[in-house]
C-alpha cells in the first residue's frame, strides 16, 4: 500500500514526490517536512464511510449494530497507533457523539458484533460515521459488515 512506498522514501527522498495521495476526507494524507540535512515523511492514511439515517421521533428503542474484524501488523500491546471511531454526526458533519473507538489493540480473529443504543437521537436525521486513521507504518485493517439499525 501507499504507506509502504512512502516509508521507504526516508532512504530515497527523491521518490517521495512520486507518491500519490490516497483519497480521503479533509485531513491531508501526507505531511512532508524538509530540513537542510534531512527529509522526513509522515504518512497519515484516513478512510471514512457514512450512512445518513432518520430515527423516528416515536422510537422506543434504536440500536445500531454491525460486525467488526480487526487485523493488524502492529505488535504493540500498549499503544493505539491506528484507530477506528464510530460516530454519530449531524447532517453538517459535526460530531454529536463518539460511540466507540477501536484500535490495533483490539485485534482479534474472526468477527464480533458491536451494538450501541442511538435512541437519544430520535426525531433527528443523523450520519452514522466511521473514520479510520492509520499512522505511517504497519497496517491495521478495520473490516465492518452487516450494519443494522433496529428501531422499535
Ligand atoms: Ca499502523
Amino acid at each position: 500500500m501507499a504507506c509502504r512506498a512512502a516509508t521507504s522514501c526516508a532512504s530515497a527522498p527523491s521518490a517521495c514526490v512520486q507518491v500519490t495521495p490516497v483519497s480521503g476526507p479533509s485531513t491531508p494524507d501526507f505531511t512532508i517536512s524538509a530540513a537542510p540535512s534531512s527529509i522526513s515523511v509522515v504518512v497519515r492514511h484516513t478512510d471514512s464511510i457514512l450512512q445518513t439515517v432518520t430515527i423516528p421521533a416515536t422510537a422506543t428503542s434504536a440500536t445500531l449494530s454491525f460486525w467488526l474484524h480487526i487485523d493488524t501488523a502492529e505488535t504493540t500491546t500498549i499503544t493505539a497507533f491506528d484507530t477506528l471511531k464510530v460516530q454519530i454526526r449531524n447532517t453538517s458533519g459535526t460530531v454529536l457523539s463518539t460511540l466507540a473507538t477501536f484500535s490495533n489493540l483490539n485485534k482479534a480473529t474472526g468477527f464480533s458484533q458491536k451494538s450501541f443504543s442511538v435512541l437519544s437521537f430520535k426525531g433527528q436525521t443523523v450520519q452514522v460515521f466511521l473514520v479510520g486513521v492509520e499512522d505511517s507504518s504497519l497496517q491495521t485493517s478495520f473490516v465492518v459488515d452487516d450494519f443494522l439499525l433496529n428501531v422499535q
